[in-house]
């Protein structure tokens, strides 16, 4: 998986650090940048664009550290509130649930991400938030927002996540898929001529 949790964080705070959000209790927030996983415990990530399947997404809690690192809790997201941002189209999760599945990765990234800045790791005791999103809906979103409707075979594309904490704390995270348009599609089997039809 591609793991910007630390690079995000600093580049968000960047980002972000200017955008200030006043909350109904006139208490200022930042957007709290969170782990964003696209296929857990899988890497890299491709996204088969004929696949009728959905896509799994997490946001991932992060350990409690000490009183600079707080970590961050996942039952503290808002979760009917999570979109995907692809390109100028919201797209909602047809569903959700915690489960621990990956940990967030602590090591280095580079400069300019990859498809292939991920690593595989498995569930850390730390809750995490799992979503589903249809493949095809965020195949349309991207068409939408290509000019000329194609995706390329092997591009590697941001998605963006956003959404609320229960406390009206605006979050954001960001991985990348692969796109993938070749194989692991099967065609329907044509019927058998040989075999006898069923009573
Ligand atoms: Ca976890």
């Amino acid at each position: 998986m591609i793991r910007h949790y630390f690079r995000r964080t600093f580049i968000l705070s960047l980002v972000f650090g200017m955008t200030i959000f006043l909350l109904p209790g006139g208490v200022f927030a930042q957007d709290v940048a969170v782990a964003v996983d696209i296929k857990p415990g899988s890497c890299p990530n491709p996204m088969n664009v004929k696949s009728r399947g959905v896509l799994p997404v997490a946001i991932l809690g992060v350990p409690y550290v000490d009183e600079a690192n707080l970590g961050f809790e996942v039952s503290t997201i808002d979760t009917a509130s999570i979109r995907l941002l692809v390109g100028g189209t919201e797209v909602a999760p047809i569903r959700s649930s915690f489960e621990d599945v990956a940990a967030p990765y602590t090591g280095g990234i580079p400069e300019e991400p990859t498809c292939e800045e991920c690593s595989e790791s498995e569930p850390d005791g730390i809750m995490d938030l799992t979503l589903k999103f249809r493949t095809q809906d965020i195949v349309a979103a991207l068409s939408a927002d290509i000019e000329g409707g194609t995706i390329i075979d092997g591009s590697c594309i941001v998605l963006e996540l956003t959404g609320f904490l229960t406390d009206s704390t605006p979050i954001t995270g960001q991985d990348v898929v692969r796109i993938l348009k070749k194989g692991k599609v099967k065609p329907p089997k044509p019927p058998n001529p040989h075999k006898p039809p069923k009573d």
